[in-house]
């Protein structure tokens, strides 16, 4: 399938065209060639999808010298490369990113426009390679957009597979079905399958003691890994970096004693097993499964990854100097996904280098960093042991050893037996893959100020008492160029004129030049005029591609994200319905009350039920509020279906208030709270994950916070009571019991019973408890939109005080506190 879907070679030979220096009519030329040579079109017959293939296939040759010379600067080995490992990758689209960084993006848009094509049309052919979940792996996508504008040497490692985050429907009741996401259905021009460096991973099998006393794992099978590079170009850097993603194939494509016995179907059925490896990407987001392919596809890919940088720095050296391996490579491991990599490279210095215990744990230690994402106890992967030895037996029992050397040097600090208990790596058949990765690498951060305090305080405690220094936060950012440049053309460039360059898009603490405009009234209806237009645009996106209106001069009221308990969902919702029954009641007058259009997007875990039955009830409230005449249209509700990296690049720039409400203390960080900062909408939120650092810096007049604290809710834990505020409330009852009439089932009351019997009587996430506070803080939120100049200026002063937040920042952290290392020198 590789040599189908990449026709081989460049499109015009004739020349070797210095990417910088090509002309229009080059590049004109040039896309003609592609569209000839690559799809056997001519330009009269090409349509948009043969036009973003051979537009991709010119972009791509652009970049092409970048890419090698930095392929090869980084393994010259001057400077500690970066080896990021992460099994999501939640990149978006292509080909808008590769054109603003193939350094000559205004001659593409003209050379596309002058062959008669209209470029908006040809890259909405793209379908985005969802890799990922949600905030971890678009953060994992970010991070490497920034190491290449950085010019910092690193690959980023992960999984290609062939089936991605599922594409969320609504059925006629509301409900989520899950469709397959098959991306790759008509290939993708950005991929390109890497033969030359495939590896082989073994799994199964067993341990033997050799002659000379060592052990050795025998396999039971072995998988090919077959690596497809993508291009990570930079932005302005003059560098382009790889993403190299594993896919799983069988050894033998058949079996070909079964084959002659025509059993077919046996035969290929070894091929089949394989590629199941990374045939899907589990739904799951901040959860743990502990299914067995889950640890299939983090060994398969680990595995793959570390022979890759072995062959890579030590090419052809059957004993490399593997001391000296910490020097030329750092690995990052993106939560506890790859974090069976440590194990990896232990059996790898011991059994296969010779290493002793001590030097190879030493190796180890230096190689391995550890980032964790998460608070939430469910989330921390626990590794069945039986499980784990029957996939790799050599492994666990290397596992169980540094298991060992764990308790005892933590003894050597002066923990207590029962601390050493608590933090026991491997015990009554469990494997903690978060305390390996404390203990076996160098640094653990988390991802926000926050969340890394309250690791050191609650989950991960007991180390950060006895190895404090181990212990830091690197907070997370997102990159400037997807997330304002290309989803937000016209704040950007207000913001460039404003500023006199465009220099903001890589030094993005430049955007507070801006703050010296937010009492200018000139600049400041110049910016709203920005903001009206997205929402004009977003609204007709969401006319053309969900046939639903709504009105551009509401108020753009939006919570995108996973659908997730802890990020309370239900807690607009009840808002929602509040509003709802006060203005049916009389009770807030429908003639003044601001016009709002509240806007979901969210995918549920196939598994996760609650999620479900919400994102069902969302559908159901957005349906009777919709169609009900009495409220004139002013309130409506949107479930945008399938949320998604591209429609997140629409909905954010049209967005006038943000929702990051979930409970304090279990939100990491959140990452689009991050992106509509940037992008100047104004946030209400609780004092969670990265919301406490935004609200720093854009000043707590210009975000609205309501809520618990983490300390409340500790206060509060042990003996909450939802009941009492359903009770003592009205609205809040008034929203529950409208739930539970039947209001939004068609008069059923079992349809979302337990819905609404989870909140009254077990909350898990004290929606109930931040209701009060919320509902109140909303209608400030109504009383400051009205005066637009006063709302507008406080969208002008997040934009300028969010250059924090790029994660080019985020990277500048890792180098100066995790990876001791630097960059090449920038080819501009
Ligand atoms: N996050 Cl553990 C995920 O998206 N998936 C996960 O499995 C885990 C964490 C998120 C986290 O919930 C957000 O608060 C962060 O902003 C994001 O990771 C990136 O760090």
């Amino acid at each position: 399938d590789a040599l189908e879907t990449h026709p081989p070679g460049s499109v015009s030979q004739k020349e070797h065209i210095v990417s910088d220096e090509i002309t229009r009519e080059q590049l004109k030329d040039e896309i003609i060639a592609a569209l000839r040579h690559s799809r056997g079109v001519s330009l009269a017959e090409a349509n948009n999808e043969d036009m973003y293939v051979a537009v991709s296939t010119v972009v791509r040759n652009l970049l092409a010298d970048k890419w090698i010379e930095t392929r090869e600067d980084t393994l010259k080995g001057n400077t500690k490369a970066v080896g990021y490992l992460s099994a999501e990758y939640l990149l978006g689209t292509q080909l808008p990113n590769a054109i603003l960084n193939s350094g000559v993006p205004q001659k593409v848009e003209a050379a596309v426009k002058e062959l008669g094509f209209d470029l908006n049309a040809v890259e909405d052919v793209e379908v985005e390679p969802g890799l990922g979940n949600g905030g971890l792996g678009r953060l994992a996508a970010c991070f490497i957009d920034s190491l290449a504008t950085k010019a910092v040497p690193a690959i980023g490692y992960g999984i290609r597979y062939t089936y991605g985050i599922f594409r969320q429907e609504f059925d006629k009741d509301g409900n989520q079905v899950e469709r397959p996401d098959y991306w790759l259905y008509k290939g993708s021009p950005w991929e390109q399958a890497n033969y030359r460096r495939e590896q082989r991973v073994g799994m199964g099998g067993v341990v033997v003691t050799t002659k000379d006393g060592k052990r050795e794992w025998k396999p039971a099978w072995q998988f090919r890994a077959i690596p497809y590079d993508y291009m990570v170009p930079g932005y302005e850097s003059g560098r382009v970096g790889t993403l190299r993603l594993w896919s799983a194939k069988a050894v033998d494509e058949f079996d070909l004693l079964t084959f002659n016995r025509s059993q077919y179907e046996d035969a290929v059925k070894g091929q089949t097993w394989a590629e199941s490896i990374t045939k899907v990407l589990y739904p799951e987001d901040s959860t743990y499964v502990g299914k067995q392919l889950r640890l299939e596809q983090q060994y398969f890919f680990s595995a793959a990854s570390l022979a890759d940088a072995i062959s890579l720095f030590y090419p052809g050296e059957e004993h490399p100097d593997m001391t000296t391996f910490p020097d030329k490579i750092t690995f990052q491991l993106n939560d506890t996904h790859p974090v069976i990599a440590i194990a990896e490279l232990m059996r790898l210095l011991i059994d296969k280098y010779g290493y002793d215990w001590d030097t190879a744990f030493s190796i180890t230690q230096r190689t391995f960093n550890y980032t964790c994402h998460t608070l939430l106890p469910e989330a921390l992967e626990v590794w069945d042991a039986k499980l784990m030895g029957e996939l790799l037996p050599r492994h666990l029992e290397i596992i169980e050893q540094i298991s060992d050397w764990a308790a005892h040097d933590q003894a050597k600090h002066g923990a207590s037996p029962e601390a050493i208990e608590r933090m026991r790596i491997y015990s009554n058949g469990r494997v903690r893959m978060a305390y390996l990765a404390t203990m076996a690498g160098s640094h653990v951060n988390g991802v926000a100020e926050l969340h890394s305090q309250l690791l050191k305080d609650i989950t991960l405690k007991d180390f950060a008492d006895l190895y404090p220094s181990k212990f830091t936060n690197v907070t997370n950012g997102v990159t400037p160029r997807r997330f304002m440049r290309l989803a937000n053309p016209r704040l950007s460039e207000l913001v460039t004129k404003t500023l006199g360059s465009e220099e903001w898009l890589n030094d993005l603490e430049q955007l507070k030049g801006l703050e010296k405009y937010a009492d200018d009234p000139q600049f400041l209806k110049k910016f709203a005029e920005v903001k009206h237009q997205n929402k004009v645009d977003f609204a007709d996106w969401l006319k053309r591609t969900q046939g639903v209106e709504i009105d551009p001069n509401s108020m753009f009221d939006t919570m995108i994200k996973r659908l997730h308990e802890y990020k309370r969902q239900s807690m607009k919702l009840l808002q929602v319905i509040a509003l709802y029954n006060q203005l049916k009641s009389g009770q807030r007058d429908i003639n003044t009350f601001q016009a709002r259009t509240v806007i979901f997007g969210a995918k549920a875990a196939p598994g996760y039920a609650m999620a479900k039955l919400t994102i069902r009830l969302i559908n159901n409230v957005a349906r009777v509020v919709n169609n009900d005449p009495a409220l004139q249209g002013k309130l409506r509700v949107v479930f945008i279906e399938n949320y998604n990296v591209t429609s997140a690049q629409r909905i954010i720039p049209a967005t006038d208030l943000d929702e990051q409400i979930s409970l304090a203390g279990k939100e990491a960080s959140g990452t689009s709270n991050m992106k509509f900062a940037i992008n100047g909408a104004v946030t209400v939120g609780t004092l969670d994950g990265a919301n406490v650092e935004i609200r720093e810096r854009v000043g707590a007049e210009n975000f609205f916070l309501f809520g618990m604290k983490v300390e409340d809710v500790e206060k509060l834990d042990g003996n909450y009571n939802p009941r009492s505020y359903y009770e003592s409330d009205p609205d809040l009852k008034g929203a529950i019991d409208a739930i539970a009439s039947g209001m939004f089932s068609y008069g059923d009351p079992n349809t979302y019973k337990e819905f609404t019997e989870n909140l009254i009587n077990k909350d898990p996430f004290m929606a109930l408890a931040d209701f009060r506070e919320y509902m109140d803080i909303q209608d400030k939120i109504e009383a400051a939109y009205q005066d637009k100049q006063a709302w507008t200026r406080m969208g002008v002063l997040n934009t300028a005080n969010s250059g924090f937040f790029t994660s080019d920042r985020s990277i500048q952290d890792y180098l100066d506190r995790v990876w001791m290392t630097g960059s090449l020198p920038q080819h501009k």
